[in-house]
């Protein structure tokens, strides 16, 4: 029993052998394959999960249909009700959650905990949304007339998630989609399928006792064919896919083919700025952080630190102490630092670009290497590691999901800015300086051309009441807080007359 991950599985109800598809409180036995979830914390098998067939996945569409007609009925602030008690419910599971979102994925117990703050969050979020879904009051030209916008539930929302964030991800579509009338069919990865699981059982207990029809949230475990029925189903209105730029690319085109709409949060390639006028402890613990914080796997970690020319010896000098007192080690041990990758094809690709950084040039200023021997049996655990570099090189272009750092010199911020800019992704960005110059230029228009761009703050740890998404290869959606819940929802304008005449618009006589 490692660390008591026992007693958090028996709480979350979760046993050695899942069923991967279901519907609420149905589950649906499937002639899938069978995935085997294991922890890279300690190598070992936690459970085996059904995945879904085609015929699987159609018996969820269907079902989903049906219980769209009866969602959209219900009025927005009572399924904000339900979404309330949904975030009770969670509030109950954080640490049996937490924890196992820790296991499965490998980042810290105090990140597994924060990934369940931010489901709680955005419950909360969506629980004061569900009586804000606004629209716009207008005059209309024609006298005698009103006009208005209103906005309508959407319909069935797809929603593919990535392994790093297996839970916040699905909460953030899932919360606000259900408050604006929707229904959610939910594809997880396939490398962190318990998690989901857990999720959809906590739910379906809270939906039960609700009376919340079968099929408003679904699951639907799979591999890569079951996020392209996604894509390609003219009945999923909308597609949210978090992940690589390479999945969120397939995923772009196949729904672009039927004019569907996708919300693509993709990769990120994310630079903080520290300028002479930096505070350097600060800036120091934000770069730390953001460049080993779930081991390097956030799509909002640390990539590049752009640094001034004066001061980069001694940031260079401080950041090797600072990795040399790194603990690595199982994330359920709370006096550790940095924990497992999630797999070894996820250590092949960073023994792959430490390889790569070398041949193009970069110098090393705190080398990589896979960490074996007690305690890192599971093969997963790797060394943080630091390289100076030029932005241009084919490897610091590229997002590599493991914690590698570079380094990059600069003179002028107008250079520092540039090279920011100077990548395909465009997620978030940080400015560390005192000077109020500095920090205005960096966020005007000609600064920053991220999604997200902070000033003494790293690049990773946004809150939900954000919008969160970003530019270029990022794909441009923009999930959680501020007004990301439109897309969730189909906006309406309506004029109507209230006189005997009919004037046409445009001032147009059309009379006999
Ligand atoms: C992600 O890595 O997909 O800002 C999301 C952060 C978290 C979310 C990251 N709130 O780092």
């Amino acid at each position: 029993n490692f660390y008591g991950i026992k007693e958090a599985l028996d709480s979350l109800q979760l046993s050695a052998s899942e069923l991967g598809v279901s519907t609420g409180t149905e589950w649906i036995k499937t002639s899938g394959e069978t995935i085997i979830s294991s922890s890279p914390a300690d190598g070992k098998e936690i459970a085996k999960v059904l995945a879904a067939d085609t015929d699987a996945y159609h018996q969820v569409i269907t079902k989903a249909q049906t219980a769209f007609k009866e969602w959209r009925m219900v009025p927005a602030p009572k399924r904000g009700e339900v979404v309330r008690q949904l975030g009770e419910a969670l509030r109950k599971n954080k640490e049996a959650l937490g924890k196992l979102v820790s296991y499965e994925m490998g980042k810290s117990y105090q990140e597994g905990l924060g990934e369940v703050q931010e489901m709680i969050d955005i419950c909360d979020f969506a629980v004061g949304l569900s009586r804000q879904l606004y629209g716009l009051t207008m005059h209309s030209e024609r006298p005698g007339h009103r006009m208005y916008e209103q906005y309508h539930p959407l319909g069935i929302v797809g929603i593919i998630s990535a392994f790093n964030f297996p839970v916040a991800v699905w909460s953030w579509n899932t919360a606000l989609a259900w408050v604006c009338g929707d229904v959610t069919v939910w594809k997880p990865s396939e490398k962190t399928p318990l998690t989901a699981i857990a999720c959809q059982k906590i739910t379906a207990e809270v939906f039960a006792k609700n009376h919340v029809p079968e099929g408003v949230s679904n699951l639907v475990i799979g591999d890569a064919k079951i996020g392209q029925l996604l894509s390609q189903d003219k009945n999923v209105p909308l597609v949210s896919a978090t992940g690589s730029t390479r999945m969120g690319k397939a995923v772009g085109e196949e729904v672009g083919k039927r004019l569907g709409r996708a919300l693509l949060e993709l990769g990120g390639n994310n630079a903080i700025i520290m300028t002479k006028n930096a505070d350097l402890d600060m800036s120091l613990i934000g770069a730390v952080f953001g460049a080993v914080g779930t081991c390097g796997q956030r799509c909002t970690t640390t990539r590049r630190l752009i640094i001034h020319e004066d001061i980069f010896d001694e940031v260079a000098e401080k950041l090797k102490s600072a990795y040399g007192q790194l603990k690595i080690g199982n994330p359920l041990d709370e006096s550790n630092h940095v924990g497992p990758l999630i797999d070894k094809d996820a250590v092949q690709m960073y023994e792959n670009a430490i390889v790569k950084a070398k041949k193009e040039g970069a110098k090393t200023i705190v080398d990589g290497e896979v960490l074996a021997g007690n305690g890192y049996e599971s093969g997963c655990y790797v060394k943080p590691a630091i390289f100076e570099v030029k932005n241009e090189m084919e490897i610091v272009q590229s997002e590599t999901f493991a914690p590698i750092l570079y380094l990059i010199r600069y003179s002028e911020l107008e250079e520092a800015v540039a090279m920011q800019n100077d990548v395909p992704q465009g997620l978030s960005s940080a400015i560390m300086t005192r000077d109020m110059r500095e920090s205005e230029f960096f966020l005007s228009h000609q600064g920053s051309d991220c999604g997200i761009a902070n000033v003494n703050i790293g690049t990773s740890g946004a809150e939900i009441g954000g919008a969160f998404g970003g530019e270029k290869e990022t794909g441009g959606g923009r999930e959680s807080g501020s007004d990301a819940w439109k897309v969730y929802m189909r906006r309406q304008t309506n004029t109507i007359n209230y006189t005997n005449d009919l004037p046409l618009a445009q001032g147009i006589k059309f009379e006999f």
